[in-house]
């Protein structure tokens, strides 16, 4: 760092339009106007003050840059109307807002610029993202971001995680792959370990399971239409789905294919397949996991989703 040059808390927040695109690009535009970028985890958020609206996305990013304060505020603002901002409604939903939080300057009060901004220290969608990367940042009169965030009761700020500025696509297939291994696996003890002589109460248990479980996987693949991928990062033209089986649970697939895969182990009498089949619950645990981080960046309506259907993979159970 320069001695002219400062170091700048840039907070990014969108909840209009495709937030999370809308918040890379800003950060690839950040980048550009200095160096040694640092940016925190992604958050969802709960919107504060203003008219009703969606969930907001927010982060942060800290750049070391020779712009004047004034020059960088007016940098983020160019920055801001190349993502179509409006300014309507005060503190109304907007498309991209980018404020400066803090800077390694003297406080600095003008009508167009205040820093540390006057609100950043009772906000827990500004200090959590930034006590990630420049904790010790002053956001108040002898106030820490760190400080401040201790005073302040968690709530409605979540992380959806780091890995948010590139495409984690390549890490989906990832997960495709150790999943296809895992059926696989079930499939050969089925084909080689399976005994069909002997059928009783447990056998004809294993039956009904599998066709649950195969009624249940078909319903919801024909109910996710053109939104079915095996890649848990959602299609950039995909539209949420939420009625048939999604409305009992939010991975009716998975929940389907354990049931298909447990069902047909106890129905050959195979323990090995019956054990190769429970290990896809902790891996579609895991999964979905991932799954629903990428469908919380994607969708607003995602996390009123999770608060209204509350099973992840099996109805009433998991
Ligand atoms: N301005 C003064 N100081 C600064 C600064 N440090 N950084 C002036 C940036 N701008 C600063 O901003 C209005 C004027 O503030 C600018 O012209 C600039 O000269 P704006 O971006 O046009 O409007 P705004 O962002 O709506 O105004 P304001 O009052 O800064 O809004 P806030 O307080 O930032 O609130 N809830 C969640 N969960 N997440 C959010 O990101 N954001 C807001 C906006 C409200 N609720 C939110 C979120
Ligand atoms: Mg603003």
């Amino acid at each position: 760092m320069s001695s002219w040059s400062h170091k700048y808390a840039i907070s990014l927040g969108s909840n209009l339009g495709d937030r999370l695109q809308y918040l890379r690009d800003a950060v690839a535009s950040i980048e550009e106007l200095g160096s040694d970028l640092s940016v925190s985890s992604l958050y969802e958020t709960e919107p504060v003050g203003g008219p009703e609206q969606g969930p907001f996305l927010n982060a942060i990013a800290v750049v070391n840059s020779d712009l004047a304060p004034l020059d960088m505020l007016g940098e983020l603002q160019q920055i801001e109307n190349k993502a179509s901002r409006e300014r309507s409604v005060r503190w109304g939903p907007r498309t991209l807002d980018l404020d400066i939080v803090a800077y390694s300057g003297d406080p600095l009060d003008s009508p167009d610029l205040t820093v540390p901004h006057p609100r950043a220290k009772e906000r827990e969608f500004v200090l959590r993202p930034l006590g990630e990367v420049w904790a010790e940042a002053v956001v108040g009169d002898d106030l820490s971001a760190r400080a401040a965030l201790a005073e302040l009761p968690h709530d409605g700020v979540e992380s959806l995680g780091r890995g948010w500025l590139d495409d984690q696509r390549s890490k989906g297939w990832v997960l495709v792959a150790i999943q296809f291994a895992l059926v696989a696996a079930a499939a050969v003890a089925i084909f080689f370990g399976g005994d069909l002589a002997g059928f009783g109460l447990i056998e004809g248990f294993g039956v009904v399971l599998a066709l649950a479980g195969a009624v249940l996987a078909l319903w919801a693949s024909d109910a996710l239409g053109g939104a079915l991928t095996p890649n848990p990062v959602p299609r950039k033209d995909a539209v949420l789905v939420t009625g048939g089986p999604f409305s009992f649970v939010r991975h009716p697939i998975y929940g389907g294919v354990i049931l298909l895969m447990v069902g047909v182990g106890l129905a050959v009498s195979s323990p090995w397949a019956v054990a190769v089949s429970l290990a896809l619950i902790p891996f579609f645990w895991v999964k979905s996991g991932f799954e629903e981080r990428h469908l919380r960046m994607a969708y607003p309506g995602y996390r009123a989703y999770m608060e209204r259907v509350r099973h992840r993979i099996v109805p009433f159970v998991v």
